[in-house]
């Protein structure tokens, strides 16, 4: 039974434990966390608030942006502005990265984030989530985008903040994976799982299979082996699910298992992925390694690709283990 302790005394804990994490960080996290609870009740209010529907502008993706993806960034932009402990953060809801006010002190930290990701489910009612990667600034160095553009093996701390039945705060400061349920009536995080671990094999699948015609033959030779299931070469019967937001289907996995795949495929052979590589595949892909599983772009080891855009995309493969590792053997073997 995970003993149920707060976000506040998990953090000292590793303030004074191995993982020695700074001051500054815990204050980042605490402040992150904070923001997710702000966040969580403006999604709560649905249509009793004047939060659904779109905000009538579009992103730097080009992607409409609804009123709750503003209504997130701000919050998150506001609640980390004069702490002390960043200098700057990156969101993919702004073109440019946002320096830290110089009326604030500048601090060590650089903070990336999807404010909320999943959008298309927002009206209708299903898990979204807000997605967080820290970074180390150089100390001193002006702030710029390219501050930002460090390999995913560089990340001090990661995790999401998923609003579903529960709202439940995922994190990784290097040291494991941890959860934290919101408890509504004292307004804290408490932690409900103090040891997240990935089952290596797994059942279940997700991937959206509408985009089938348009696969490259490595995904398509492994969805159809799990569609053939006991009588095909996996001799095991598969299940599928695909929630179309990532952080409910990672959440999924970190909780029992499976293998989620965003793919490059035909309809854009120019972009390698849907995906954004520093503020969705980095943060996850630092969870699942964390938890035990694996993150790759169908070739290399996400974590390990060295960006070159704020707001570059990427494939991707994470999960259960051997899974993403089957599928990554299936690419490489096609090359
Ligand atoms: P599709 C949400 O827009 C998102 O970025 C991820 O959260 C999700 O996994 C994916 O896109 C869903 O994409 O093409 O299935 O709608």
């Amino acid at each position: 039974m995970t003993k149920r302790i707060s976000l506040t005394q998990y953090l000292i804990e590793q303030q004074r434990g191995e993982a020695q994490i700074p001051a500054q960080l815990r204050l980042l996290i605490e402040v992150v966390a904070r923001a997710c609870k702000r966040i969580a009740i403006n999604v709560n209010k649905g249509a009793l608030g004047d939060v659904l529907g779109t905000a009538g502008s579009e992103n730097v993706q080009g992607e409409v942006q609804k009123k709750l993806d503003v209504i997130a960034n701000e919050v998150l932009i506001e609640a980390n502005e004069w702490g002390g402990h960043l200098a700057g953060m990156a969101s993919e809801e702004m073109d440019d990265m946002h320096a830290v006010p110089h009326r604030y002190p500048q601090g060590e930290y650089l903070l990336l984030f999807d404010p909320l990701d999943g959008s298309s489910n927002i009206d209708v009612n299903v898990s979204i989530g807000t997605i967080f990667s820290v970074l180390k600034h150089q100390d001193g160095a002006e702030v710029t985008n390219e501050s930002f553009l460090q390999p995913g093996t560089a990340q001090v701390a990661a995790g999401y903040c998923v609003y579903g039945p529960q709202t439940t705060l995922v994190l990784t400061v290097g040291r494991g994976v941890v959860m934290f349920t919101l408890d509504r009536e004292q307004g804290s995080w408490v932690m409900t799982e103090d040891n997240v671990r990935i089952p290596e094999d797994t059942k279940e699948f997700a991937i959206n299979m509408s985009n089938m015609r348009h696969w490259a033959p490595p995904v398509k030779r492994y969805i159809d082996e799990c569609l053939a299931g006991k009588e095909g070469p996996r001799g095991k019967d598969f299940n599928m699910r695909w929630i179309a937001s990532m952080v409910a289907d990672v959440h999924r996995i970190l909780t029992r298992g499976g293998i989620f795949m965003y793919p490059w495929d035909k309809r854009e052979p120019n972009k390698p992925g849907k995906l954004r590589l520093m503020y969705e595949a980095n943060p996850m892909g630092f969870l699942v390694e964390q938890a035990g599983g694996a993150a790759t772009n169908g070739l290399q080891r996400i974590m390990e690709l060295q960006p070159t855009q704020l707001h570059e995309r990427v494939a991707v493969v994470l999960g259960s283990k051997n899974e993403v590792e089957r599928v990554t053997a299936y690419h490489r073997e096609a090359q």
